[in-house]
């Protein structure tokens, strides 16, 4: 039932994109809310704190080529299978990801574009800024459209006469990058058997070892010199800065991506907490099997832009990206010099409850996530990376998932929603029926909401709840 809710909602036929038709079918979910904000290209803004990032980060890359403006409607094809995705990757599923149809989607990582870039040109390092969509949680660091910097180093392997004459080339590429003095945390050895396999059909340990070595130096050396820099400008303009309160802390962590092998993720430390920045690996042989460059080796990652920003200039809500307020907007300058973002005025929240039973027909695995925090993407299934495997049956379809909450009260109240989260959740002991309450915190950052306003958005999306779902409000 509930899998056609959301195709009878988006009743058109076609949907028009960027001047180009789609058809629909049962698979379409994306809603209006975010077509309209489709190719605000944020990242090559001028003066947009996220292009001044990415031009930061993409500082650190030199002779890099930069790929900046790759449209964000993509193929099945290009956003999961060529990357290795299992077929039942919980990432594939239409609660996290937004189909157009069957085939076409928006990306939900810059890594759709990776087969296509190498198959291109492999010789070169590259970078490739854009934005990315996913259904997810909503809270001050999550928004349904962010942006994420790809990157990717590979060397000819085929040029030297054996890997160990291949591993000799990439150290002497390693011993060029610069020292720094960061303290990182790395606990874990370089592969682990289960947790972080060394691709054995294809590399050497050596080369593999020392290609991660190569990644691990050169995203330090970013991270590294962005802090620094950003330090300097605020010193130098008298503003206090994040790391002068803490000094600058990295780790890495051990990950999975179907695209890469061994991974990781470097988290910075950043208000008391461990904020995850960026995933990386190195890439998938037969990734790049597949963009006809079999005999390269190298490394890939991929940055959040919107988490590099917020930490540098003290943002501390991501929908003030997508402001068009002059407050915000006239705070940055890609002339220089840094300066950290100063709040304007915050507008009083509205907080308002909506508690309900499940319908009978849609027991069974409720898919709540945990809180929200920094430290980590919500998306169910961790984002890119891997499970906690999820049913994928028509149950889990039919189940109730919170992203389908989370899209209607961004549907309904769009920016003026700043979190939702569960607040309660109990099964009552006679009759087994599960009742869920969210508590939904509207707040506009441009203005103060007026009660009608909130009561009526509220009305909606309670309505929105009955009609979509068959739930009972309490
Ligand atoms: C990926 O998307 C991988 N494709 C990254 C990658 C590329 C790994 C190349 C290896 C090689 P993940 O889902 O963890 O992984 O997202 C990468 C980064 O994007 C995160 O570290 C985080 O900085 C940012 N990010 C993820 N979800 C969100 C979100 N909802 N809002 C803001 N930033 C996010
Ligand atoms: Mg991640």
């Amino acid at each position: 039932v509930l899998r056609h809710s959301y195709s009878q909602d988006a009743s058109p036929r076609n949907l028009t994109i960027a001047g180009t038709d789609f058809p629909t079918d049962t698979w379409t979910n994306v809603p209006q809310s975010i077509l309209s904000q489709y190719g605000r290209k944020l990242h090559i803004q001028p003066d947009h704190p996220l292009s001044i990032t990415r031009k930061l980060v993409e500082s650190r890359f030199p002779g890099f080529r930069n790929h900046n403006t790759l449209p964000g409607v993509v193929t099945v094809d290009q956003n999961f299978d060529s990357l290795s995705f299992a077929p039942d990757h919980p990432g594939r599923s239409r609660t996290d990801t937004y189909y157009i149809n069957k085939d076409t989607l928006l990306r939900t990582h810059t890594t759709a574009h990776e087969v296509d870039v190498f198959r291109q040109n492999s010789s070169d390092g590259w970078t490739l800024s854009a934005d990315v969509y996913r259904r997810d949680a909503v809270d001050r660091s999550h928004y349904p459209i962010f942006h994420q910097m790809e990157g990717a180093l590979t060397w000819d392997r085929s040029a030297f006469h054996s890997w160990e004459a291949c591993t000799d080339a990439i150290r002497a590429s390693f011993e060029r990058l610069p020292n720094h003095d960061l303290v990182v945390e790395d606990p874990n050895p370089p592969f682990h058997a289960e947790r972080n396999p060394l691709q054995e059909k294809y590399h050497s340990a050596d080369e593999a070892e020392i290609v991660a070595a190569h990644l691990k130096r050169s995203l330090e050396d970013m991270v590294v010199a962005i802090f620094t820099a950003a330090d300097q400008a605020l010193t130098a303009s008298g503003q206090s800065s994040e790391s002068e309160k803490d000094p600058l802390k990295v780790r890495w962590v051990e990950a999975f991506f179907p695209h890469t092998s061994p991974s990781w993720e470097m988290e910075v430390w950043w208000r008391g907490d461990w904020l995850e920045v960026l995933g990386c690996g190195v890439i998938d042989q037969p990734l790049l099997i597949r963009a006809n460059q079999p005999d390269r080796i190298g490394w890939a990652f991929g940055i959040g832009l919107e988490r590099i920003a917020m930490l540098l200039f003290g943002i501390p809500d991501i929908r003030l990206f997508w402001s068009k307020d002059p407050r915000f907007l006239k705070q940055f300058s890609d002339a220089g010099p840094m300066r950290r973002f100063q709040p304007f005025s915050k507008h009083p929240p509205a907080p308002r409850d909506v508690a309900f039973w499940l319908p009978k027909t849609l027991e069974g695995p409720v898919v709540a996530e945990t809180p929200a925090s920094t430290s980590s993407a919500p998306n169910s299934a961790g984002g890119q990376q891997t499970s906690p495997p999820r049913n994928n049956t028509t149950e889990a379809e039919a189940a109730f998932h919170e992203n389908d909450l989370m899209e209607i009260v961004r549907t309904i109240a769009g920016d003026s929603v700043e979190d939702v989260r569960l607040i309660d959740s109990f099964t009552h002991p006679k009759s087994q029926r599960r009742s869920l309450c969210y508590r939904i915190e509207y707040r506009s950052l441009e203005r103060t909401l007026t009660t009608e306003e909130v009561n009526g958005m509220h009305e909606r999306v309670c309505g929105e709840m009955v009609g979509r779902f068959g739930v009972e409000i309490r």
